[in-house]
């Protein structure tokens, strides 16, 4: 495991140095074939578990390959003109059964709580609304007032600032940071699906039903995520772009998006009886 994870850091260093215009943001980097940079509890122990399985999966390659040659050099027909008739071997038989087994049962030790992780919603502090639509997002803060819709950046004005087009957005999601976000999706069309790799977030969007996820951004930056479930023609042009910014920061621009902090912030307790009704409604659906 501190193998895994120290090979996982040189080869994270090695390509973020490679991608340095996006050092410090959750977007894909040329010819980076790591995952992208966690951002998120959830995104950490899954680059954990990928790298577990990456050396599981050497192991076994470089084992079954061994015996492979292993054969192949000590049991060919001139080194071995004549072979024994035996075909069953308890002791092996009952190796290889077994051994598979651990392994298994030591990936699931190491995956269970890792799916609980992503599954059970803590308790949140801000409710996010996603709704997936052909082809764009619409967002919701339902507890302060803001709605708003992101669609893809064009060409000219994402290379005239500087922003990746078919990632970039002309309105930005914000969220703040070490805030529990419980994310709600749904579509209104369609089945999408919601994701930002750097944050550990997949989620399908289904019209009539409403799925949840959550997330607690733990640095400030530009994440970057699509819209994962082929869904049509413009499929490839519904991105998703989200700013982890301060507490304060955020709180200014749900103002200037014409929403209130003042529910959710000095009236602490309504903030979340406002989000109640959601969660019935989200229970059944799973
Ligand atoms: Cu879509």
């Amino acid at each position: 495991m501190k193998r895994g994870a120290l090979f996982a850091a040189v080869l994270g260093g090695v390509f973020s140095a490679a991608g340095a215009a996006f050092a410090m943001v959750g977007a894909p980097t040329p010819r980076g074939y790591a995952l992208q940079e966690p951002a998120t509890a959830v995104m950490r122990d899954i680059v954990d578990f990928h790298t577990l399985l990456l050396w599981i999966i050497v192991a076994i390659s470089v084992f079954v390959l061994a015996l492979l040659l292993w054969v192949i050099v000590r049991y060919n027909r001139r080194a071995n003109p004549t072979p024994k008739k035996f075909t069953h071997n308890m002791l092996v038989e009952v190796i290889w059964t077994i051994v598979p087994v651990l392994i298994l049962v030591g990936i699931a030790w190491k995956s269970f709580p890792l799916i609980y992780l992503q599954e059970r919603i803590p308790e949140a502090e801000l409710t996010l609304k996603v709704t997936g639509n052909s082809w764009r997002w619409d967002f919701e803060y339902p507890d302060l007032g803001v709605m708003m819709t992101a669609n893809l950046l064009d060409e000219a004005t994402a290379d005239a600032e500087g922003r990746p087009y078919l990632l970039a957005t002309d309105a930005p999601l914000l969220v703040p940071v070490d805030t529990t976000v419980r994310v709600l999706v749904t579509s209104n069309d369609v089945i999408h699906s919601f994701a930002v790799p750097a944050f550990g977030i997949k989620e399908d969007a289904i019209q009539g039903r409403v799925n949840e996820t959550w997330f607690n951004v733990e640095r400030e930056g530009v994440f970057y995520g699509q819209c994962s479930e082929l869904c049509g023609v413009n499929h490839a042009y519904m991105p998703v772009e989200i700013h982890a910014v301060t507490r304060a920061e955020f709180d200014a621009w749900v103002v200037a998006q014409g929403g209130s902090i003042a529910s959710a912030e000095t009236e602490a307790p309504p903030a979340p009886a406002a989000a109640e009704p959601a969660t019935p409604a989200a229970t059944p659906t799973r």
